[in-house]
């Protein structure tokens, strides 16, 4: 879709710091990080909401979160999804979130120590 911002990203016309990319999806740091790692996982069909989207369209999601999990050493993360403004959701393009909870002892990993 023309106007989306993450349709775009995925196009290459807005930079992001990309993680993953293959025929159907896409993985990139979210520009304004909960925490070191939090990445976005699309799928590159453009939809709005989860059912919007095809279901082959969604079997390399978790895949490809959990390898960029294992990539950046986190074992401890929230996996999160929105769909619709009352459920937070802001970007209209489905995109799941790995958002890497911070080990205490060990920080997250080469790479990516805790602040
Ligand atoms: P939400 O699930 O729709 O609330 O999350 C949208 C996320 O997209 C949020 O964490 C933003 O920081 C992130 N994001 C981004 O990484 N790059 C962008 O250009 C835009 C939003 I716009």
């Amino acid at each position: 879709m023309a106007a989306c911002i993450f349709c775009k990203i995925i196009k290459g016309e807005i930079p992001s710091m990309k993680l993953f990319e293959s025929e159907r999806t896409f993985a990139f740091l979210d520009i304004q990080p909960l925490s070191r790692g939090h990445s976005l996982i699309i799928p590159k069909h453009h939809g709005a909401k989860l059912h919007d989207i095809p279901d082959d369209q969604l079997h390399e999601i978790l895949p490809v979160a959990k390898k960029i999990a294992s990539a950046v050493g986190c074992e401890d993360y929230n996996i999160l999804q929105n769909n619709g403004r009352i459920a937070h959701q802001v970007v209209d393009h489905v995109h799941f979130h790995m958002i890497p909870k911070p080990n205490e002892k060990e920080g997250l990993g080469i790479g990516w120590p805790a602040e």
